[in-house]
């Protein structure tokens, strides 16, 4: 439209701007959401600001009018472009961290799924908590993880799932893990919009993680809690 080609985000205050970001993603525009979120970095905002307020929130309305068969995959797939356009910027800012590495995380979004939004963010925010992360993608089998685990020997597995029809295959890679006699030499964090902490617990995960920042704060607290209960053992 020429009236949002003419707009000039830099002019709008904060609050304008943030509601035109949220229009912007709604209209895959990655070109507008990248403008938007170097204008808010310039104005001071936080990247962990950006992020919740002015992406992860347009996200969230997308999602609603994608559940009520306003917008279709198409429309989503753009918006999902749009977002990543601004993760892009933040990701080096939410990786940053003067802390030396604190440990190593496989992750990947399970099989049959595609979804790797909020996975990226996990990865992100572990790696500014410290960690190494190896990103395994989406649509990840039994195999590809277990390999992963015995190639770089992480402290945590991390699984994301979106869909209610991919998340049990969670199972199947812990128990995989069980059979071959390799569950308890990992941690296991599983994450994603239809999951819970009963189901992580059902599952056999070490835990549920709610969000990107619940998943950096419990792989910190869960490798130090190890590290510890090894070195009372040695
Ligand atoms: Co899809 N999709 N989608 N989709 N999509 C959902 C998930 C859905 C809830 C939409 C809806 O109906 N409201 C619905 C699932 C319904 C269900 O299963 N109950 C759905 C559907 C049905 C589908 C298709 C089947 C549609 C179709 O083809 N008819 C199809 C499936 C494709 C497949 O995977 N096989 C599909 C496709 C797509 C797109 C490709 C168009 C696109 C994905 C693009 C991409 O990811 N690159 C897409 C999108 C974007 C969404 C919504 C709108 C947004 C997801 C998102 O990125 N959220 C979503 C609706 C919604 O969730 N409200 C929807 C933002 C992100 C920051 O949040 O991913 O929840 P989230 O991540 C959070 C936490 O969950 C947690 O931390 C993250 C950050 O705070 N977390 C973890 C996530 N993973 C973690 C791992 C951890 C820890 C925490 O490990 C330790």
């Amino acid at each position: 439209m020429s009236d949002d080609q003419e707009l000039d985000l830099s002019a709008l205050p904060d609050d304008e701007l943030v509601a035109q970001m949220h229009d912007d993603l709604y209209d895959g525009l990655a070109d507008e959401i990248a403008e938007g979120t170097n204008i808010l970095l310039a104005r001071e905002w936080t990247a962990s600001d950006v992020l919740n307020e002015a992406l992860v929130e347009g996200m969230r309305i997308v999602g609603i009018d994608f559940r009520d068969g306003i917008l279709f995959v198409p429309e989503v797939l753009l918006a999902a472009n749009a977002m990543k356009a601004g993760m892009k910027i933040l990701r080096p800012l939410l990786a940053e961290t003067g802390a030396d590495t604190i440990g190593k995380v496989v992750i990947g979004t399970v099989k049959g799924d595609i979804h790797d939004i909020g996975k990226n963010l996990v990865a992100m925010m572990l790696e500014g908590a410290g960690f190494d992360v190896i990103d395994l993608g989406i649509n990840t089998d039994v195999d590809e993880y277990l390999d992963a685990l015995d190639e770089h020997k992480p402290d945590i597995l991390g699984m994301s799932a979106l869909l209610t029809t991919t998340m049990p295959y969670m199972k199947v890679v812990i128990d995989t893990m069980v059979e071959r006699g390799i569950r308890n030499d990992y941690l296991v964090l599983v994450g994603g919009a239809p999951l819970n902490a009963e189901f992580g617990e059902a599952v056999g995960a070490d835990a549920y993680c709610r969000d990107a920042a619940v998943a950096s704060d419990t792989a910190k607290e869960l490798v130090l809690r190890r590290r510890m209960m090894a070195s009372e053992d040695a």
